[in-house]
């Protein structure tokens, strides 16, 4: 073997030898470099004669591309190997919880009212949202709610001042349901609607706020009938509560804005001053709910003869309270930090019935 081809042997193997990219291209200025073993046996052709310059340059030639091309070879399986080991090294797991930082809580009226979306949601409701200012037609009228209803007294209710030009009284809304008498008005059924949101009376006590949020619903369709409105609600508190054979009762009940009206209770347990949502013999009141009055229809623009429909409401700080053992109502508005740390809710930890609320 020539020296040459000695030469091309060691820098071959060496090639092949290099372990990683670095090693490699150490390899390429060691034989290719302008201090290279190829390119000083390159510089020695000029001292050549013809003849044998000629048969060297064509063999020198020849080497440095076969080098050239071991080393490209090389670089391309060093390469895929190191981009192989590369994302193994930096995997992420998409699918593990994000790591929670401490940027605040989210208030556990909030955290309910996304459960209940999320819920309902589910069952094909849309959410609607109105304003909490109202007239006496959308907050008590349309809803078959009499002149002469004690809902309409002074002391329940908050009024505005007269307005100048006609005497008009504006109220805080009492309820949610001047939102559903605008969804019926705007829109023509079949309807599926959810309305949370603040409402408004004239009672500050342990139990009272006189803000505090609802929640009520409303279907209207052809042939709906009441066993829609039970199964639904079944359905909602099972799902609410997470309790699958959470018993629920329907107790007949009074509203002007629905006939026939109920009350729905849950059952549960008190036991040694602790309560315990599901089984045992006691019953916790939850929820209003009765078929829409045809009355309410027809002010609202339905022929009650060729429409149905069924409605409920229920108060958030309620069921809120029910479901995270929340004792005191005062303090959901009390923006005391050290509560909404303690009751509140990670902002990355989002209510989805798939994973259970
Ligand atoms: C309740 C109980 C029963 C109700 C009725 C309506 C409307 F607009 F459709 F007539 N909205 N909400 C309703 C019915 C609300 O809350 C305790």
């Amino acid at each position: 073997m020539s020296d040459l081809d000695a030469l091309k042997a060691t820098i071959l193997q060496e090639v092949a030898d290099a372990a990683d990219l670095d090693a490699l291209e150490r390899v390429r200025v060691s034989a290719l470099g302008k201090k290279g073993r190829i390119t000083a046996q390159m510089k020695q052709l000029g001292g050549m004669d013809p003849e044998a310059r000629k048969a060297a340059g064509q063999q020198l030639n020849a080497i440095k591309d076969a080098i050239q091309e071991a080393i490209d070879a090389r670089k391309a399986v060093l390469a895929e190997a190191e981009m192989q080991a590369r994302l193994e090294r930096e995997t992420i797991d998409v699918s593990l919880p994000a790591r929670p930082r401490e940027i605040g809580h989210i208030h556990p009226i909030s955290r309910t009212v996304e459960e209940m979306i999320a819920i309902f949601g589910e069952m094909n409701f849309e959410v609607a949202e109105g304003p909490h200012i109202e007239d006496d037609f959308h907050n008590f009228s349309a809803l078959n709610i009499p002149p002469e209803h004690p809902a309409r007294q002074e002391h329940d209710t908050f009024y505005l001042e007269a307005r100048a030009h006609d005497g008009e009284r504006k109220v805080l809304r009492t309820h949610t349901s001047p939102v559903q008498i605008r969804s019926m008005r705007t829109h023509a059924p079949p309807l599926r609607v959810i309305v949370p949101g603040r409402t408004f009376r004239s009672d500050d006590d342990a139990t009272h706020s006189p803000m505090f949020h609802q929640i009520e619903g409303l279907v209207v369709d052809k042939h709906i009938t009441f066993a829609h409105l039970k199964g639904t609600l079944i359905a909602f508190c099972r799902a609410f509560f997470g309790v699958d054979d959470l018993p629920v009762r329907f107790r007949p009940s009074y509203f002007p804005f629905t006939e026939p009206s109920a009350e729905v209770d849950i059952g549960c347990s008190k036991e040694g001053g602790q309560l315990k949502i599901g089984g045992g013999e006691d019953w916790l009141e939850i929820l209003g709910c009765g078929m829409v009055h045809p009355k309410v229809l027809e002010n609202c623009g339905i022929d009650p003869n060729e429409w149905q429909g069924y409605a409920f409401g229920m108060g958030i700080e309620r069921v809120a309270m029910l479901k995270y053992g929340i004792p005191d109502l005062r303090t959901f508005f009390e923006s005391d930090l050290r509560w909404l740390k303690h009751y509140g809710f990670l902002p990355v930890d989002i209510p989805a019935p798939v994973r259970g609320l």
